[in-house]
C-alpha cells in the first residue's frame, strides 16, 4: 500500500483550480513534481550552475559529477547494463528521432520494412514516415482488436526478412494496453530485426528491465515520471550505439576536429552535441530516487487497484463507453472514454469548472482514434498521488456533464 501522505509531497495538489480543489487526472500528459524535485532544481541554479565536461573549477566539477551521477541512476532505473548506453535527450520524441535519423539512415534501405502498430503516439510514427519516405522503405502496421490488444497473428504475418525494425509502445497512452514486448522482441530478433520500445508511458508506472524485455532501443521522458520537462533519454545496446553515426554535430561530441574531418567521442558523448540540459538531467536523478524509495511495484499495484475502482465506477455511468482492455492485468491507468451526450472537449470544459483536469482530443494518436471509429476521447490518467476520492470527484463531475447536456435523463451517482 502506498502511504496516504504521498499527496503531501506534491505542493501543486493542494492548490485550487476554478475555486475547487485540484483533481489532477492528466499524468499521461505530464506528471506533477514532488517538493524534493523542485528543491533540487533550485539548488542546482543557486549553488553549482556551471557547464559540464569542460570547467576545471569546483562548481563545474560538481555539475559534471551530478550530471554523470544522474545518468547512472536513470540507466539503473531501467536496468541498463552500462550507464554509457544511456544518452540524454530532450524527450522521448527526440530519442526516437535520434534513432530514426542516425540508426535509420545507416541501416534502412529501399524495400526494407519497419513494423509499427496502429496504437502509436505520433512521436513513434512521424519520424518513421520521414525515414521511410527518404529511404523508400515501407511501414507496416499491427492492428489492435476491440479489447485494445495487438493482433499478434497479424504481427507474425507482417514480420519477414525485409523487416529491419519493430518499433512499438510499451504502454498505450490512450488505451492503457501493456504490450507483450518480450514475446514480440524474441520473434523480431529471430527474424533479424531490431526492436525499439517507446517507454514514455511504461517507465513512470512499472518496473522496467530493458534486458528482460529484449529491447534494442528504449525511449522515455523525465517529465512523465515526477521529473522536469526538457529531459529524456535513449537507451540502446552499446554495440549498436558504437556502430551508429552521430545525430547532431557540435561541441563536446568530438575527439579531434580538423577543417575537413572530425573523429567522435565514444557513446554516450557522441550523441550529446552541445551544452546539454544540465539542470533537468541532474534533477531527473532526484525523481528516480523518489520513485525508487516508494518502489515501482508499489506504484504499479496502487495504480492497478485504482484502475479497477475507476473502471467499475465509470461503468456505472449511463452512456459512457470506456476503451482499452477490460483486464487490469493488461493495462495501465490511462482511461479514455466517450460519453454519448457530449463531445470530449465539452466534457473536459465542464469538468474543469469542478477543478478536474483531464485531457480531451486525440492525445497525439489520430490513427488510433480512427481505428476506434471516433475522432476524440476524454482521458483520465492516474498516477501514484491519485486516490479513490479523485475517481469519485471525476464520476460526480461526469454526472454533472450528463445532466447538463441531457436534462431529461438526469441521474445521480450511486451512493
Ligand atoms: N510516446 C508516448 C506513448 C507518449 O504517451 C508520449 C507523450 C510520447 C511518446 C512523447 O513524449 P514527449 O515527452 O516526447 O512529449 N504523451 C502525451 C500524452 O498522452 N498527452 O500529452 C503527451
Amino acid at each position: 500500500m502506498l502511504s496516504a501522505t504521498i499527496r503531501e509531497d506534491f505542493p501543486i495538489l493542494s492548490q485550487r483550480m476554478n475555486g475547487k480543489p485540484l483533481t489532477y487526472l492528466d499524468s499521461a500528459a505530464t506528471s506533477q513534481k514532488p517538493q524534493r524535485v523542485i528543491d533540487a532544481l533550485v539548488r542546482y541554479y543557486r549553488e553549482y550552475n556551471a557547464n559540464v565536461h569542460r570547467g576545471i573549477y569546483k562548481i563545474a566539477e560538481q555539475a559534471t559529477q551530478a550530471y554523470e551521477a544522474s545518468r547512472v541512476k536513470v540507466a539503473a532505473f531501467i536496468n541498463a547494463p552500462r550507464p554509457e548506453e544511456l544518452i540524454f535527450t530532450r524527450s522521448t520524441t527526440e530519442a526516437i528521432n535520434l534513432v530514426a535519423y542516425a540508426w535509420g539512415r545507416a541501416n534502412v534501405r529501399a524495400g526494407d520494412e519497419i513494423i509499427l502498430t496502429e496504437m502509436e503516439h505520433h512521436s513513434n510514427l512521424v519520424p518513421w514516415q520521414l525515414l521511410a519516405a527518404e529511404r523508400q522503405a515501407r511501414l507496416r502496421f499491427v492492428p489492435f482488436d476491440e479489447q485494445g490488444m495487438l493482433q499478434l497473428h497479424e504481427f507474425d504475418r507482417l514480420l519477414t526478412d525485409r523487416t529491419r525494425l519493430v518499433a512499438l509502445t510499451h504502454q498505450s497512452n490512450v488505451l492503457g494496453t501493456i504490450n507483450p514486448i518480450r514475446e514480440i522482441a524474441a520473434k523480431a530478433h529471430a527474424a533479424g530485426a531490431k526492436v525499439l520500445v517507446d517507454g514514455a508511458q511504461s517507465a513512470p508506472h512499472m518496473s522496467v528491465d530493458v534486458q528482460a524485455l529484449g529491447a534494442d532501443f528504449f525511449a522515455f521522458s523525465a517529465h512523465k515520471m515526477c521529473g522536469p520537462t526538457g529531459a529524456g533519454a535513449l537507451w540502446a545496446r552499446y554495440d549498436i550505439l558504437d556502430a551508429m553515426p552521430p545525430f547532431q554535430g557540435g561541441g563536446e561530441m568530438i575527439m579531434l576536429v580538423h577543417l575537413d574531418k572530425t573523429t567522435y567521442k565514444d557513446p554516450p558523448y557522441k550523441f550529446e552535441a552541445g551544452t546539454p540540459n544540465i539542470a533537468d538531467c541532474i534533477v531527473w536523478g532526484e525523481a528516480v530516487d523518489y520513485l525508487k524509495a516508494i518502489g515501482m511495484q508499489a506504484i504499479r499495484d496502487h495504480e492497478q487497484r485504482l484502475t479497477v475502482y475507476a473502471m467499475r465506477r465509470l461503468g456505472e455511468i449511463p452512456g459512457l463507453r470506456l476503451f482499452g482492455p477490460e483486464s487490469p492485468m493488461r493495462r495501465g491507468g490511462a482511461l479514455s472514454f466517450e460519453l454519448d451526450v457530449a463531445h470530449p472537449h465539452d466534457v473536459a470544459q465542464v469538468l474543469d469548472q469542478d477543478g478536474i483536469a483531464v485531457r480531451a482530443g486525440h492525445h497525439c494518436a489520430q490513427p488510433l482514434h480512427r481505428a476506434l471509429g471516433v475522432s476524440a476521447t476524454t482521458r483520465a490518467s492516474l498516477y501514484l498521488y491519485n486516490t479513490e476520492a479523485d475517481i469519485d470527484t471525476l464520476v460526480a463531475g461526469l454526472y454533472t456533464v450528463r445532466n447538463l447536456f441531457s436534462p431529461k435523463t438526469a441521474t445521480a451517482p450511486k451512493p
